[in-house]
């Protein structure tokens, strides 16, 4: 198990700040001075995943050989024997990244080319679109097609029902978690169903149809709501309805399935193949939206990806700003190569992000471009992350409106 010299693990931590929001990062250097940056970050349980790493994993990895990524993979998953689940999988995921970070950056190449080279030139995205009531909604679509968005996610609020998660206040992105404790929102499934294709209506009778609409109903629906949903969304050709139902139970969708042929997407949450298994092979949605953070690294999201090719469903990896420029930077590297890619999910990050993450992709008109520097293209100024440290903050959380009863947000 020694490492040659040349490519042996001396030293890895672990680095949690707050340029905005709070991300957290692992950072493994080799004897011959090659760094690889992986992310860990788990939107609000981001000091979980820290410990993981800090007091479970980075003890496991000092001289070890950074070239023996699957087997390390390997070591940790079948290792920990408490296999899965987010925490596991992302601290995985954040030694896989790192790793194949130093080995592109051993060979000299963009991550891309070792996984066998471009499928593509660019990378389609889509963008976010929110507002407080449809009109809202509808000019910050105008905004985006300004941008040559060829793609655009459509949330609003619902009449009736206060501020909600998913829609933001402010015009900026709506998912930084903010807050010390999690606040707390009212939900009425009813008078979603009844809003939902107005907004669509709406767009339609305004943009025209040759615009890409996506929408997420954040898995709040039953099986039989979200297949009345798919229905009446039919007339407004969406190119994806994401998390209809709660992901825990992928039986769900059988029914969601049979009864609309409105594209489905799932599996922002997912954090391994075993959750895919059954949507996948049963055809039950069309886009796989595991992210490499939380599924446990290139590693295995790669045979996630490669197991869906089989049966047509593509791939729209999670991009929100939660997840750090290193999993977008790697997002768009997998991209580039993979050749069932179907889109990717695209939140800019904010300013002052960029003091601590310096990523060589870039948006163009609707597209992302990934870098041809050596790795995955991201780096961490661990100098600049000091100025922002970790502050706790909590997404919303959502209760019906009817009677305050708990429910999913
Ligand atoms: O941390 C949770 C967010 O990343 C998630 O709620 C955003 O649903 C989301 C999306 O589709 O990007
Ligand atoms: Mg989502």
């Amino acid at each position: 198990m020694n490492a040659k010299p040349g490519s042996t693990i001396i030293a890895a931590r672990v680095l949690v700040c707050c340029p905005g929001r709070n991300f957290v990062t692992l950072i493994i250097q080799t004897d011959d001075g090659v760094t690889g940056y992986g992310d860990a970050t788990l939107n609000g349980r981001e000091r979980a995943v820290a410990s993981y790493l800090q007091d479970h994993v980075v003890p496991m990895l000092i001289g070890r050989d950074a070239h023996r990524i699957e087997d390390l993979w390997q070591l940790l998953y079948r290792g920990a024997y408490w296999r899965r689940g987010p925490v596991t999988m992302t601290a995985i995921a954040a030694v896989d990244v790192a790793l194949w970070d130093i080995k592109a950056k051993y060979a000299g190449m963009p991550l891309y080319q070792l996984l066998g080279g471009r499928s593509r030139d660019r990378l389609l995205v889509y963008g976010h679109a929110t507002g407080r009531d449809v009109e809202e909604t509808l000019d910050a679509i105008a905004e985006l097609k300004e941008q040559g968005y060829e793609a655009i996610r459509a949330q609003s609020g619902v009449p009736g029902l206060g501020k909600i998660y998913g829609v933001s206040e402010s015009g900026q992105a709506y998912e930084p978690a903010a807050g010390d404790l999690p606040t707390e929102e009212a939900w009425d499934t009813t008078s979603y169903l009844r809003h939902v294709p107005t907004l669509f209506e709406a767009i339609r009778l305004r943009f025209g149809d040759a615009l890409h609409l996506l929408h997420d109903a954040h898995h709040r629906l039953s099986p039989n709501e979200a297949a009345q949903l798919g229905r009446r969304l039919e007339p407004y050709q969406l190119f994806w309805l994401e998390d209809v139902t709660p992901a825990d139970n992928p039986e769900s969708l059988r029914r969601v399935r049979s009864q609309t042929t409105t594209p489905l997407a799932i599996g922002e949450v997912f954090n391994s193949l075993f959750d895919c298994k059954l949507l996948i092979q049963e055809q039950l949605i069309d886009y796989i939206r595991a992210s490499i953070v939380h599924a446990g690294g290139i590693t295995h999201w790669r045979r996630i990806a490669e197991f869906a090719a089989i049966y047509q469903v593509r791939t729209g990896c999670h991009g929100a700003t939660d997840l750090s420029p290193i999993t977008m930077g790697c997002a768009l590297q997998v991209g580039a190569w993979l050749p069932n890619f179907g889109i990717q999910e695209h939140m800019p990050h904010q300013t002052p992000i960029e003091e601590v993450f310096t990523a060589d992709y870039r948006f163009e008109s609707g597209y992302m471009y990934c870098g041809e520097s050596p790795g995955h293209g991201v780096v961490v100024d661990e100098e600049a992350a000091k100025r922002f440290p970790y502050k706790r903050a909590y997404l919303p959380v959502n209760r019906l409106q009817r009677d305050g009863t708990m429910w999913d947000w």
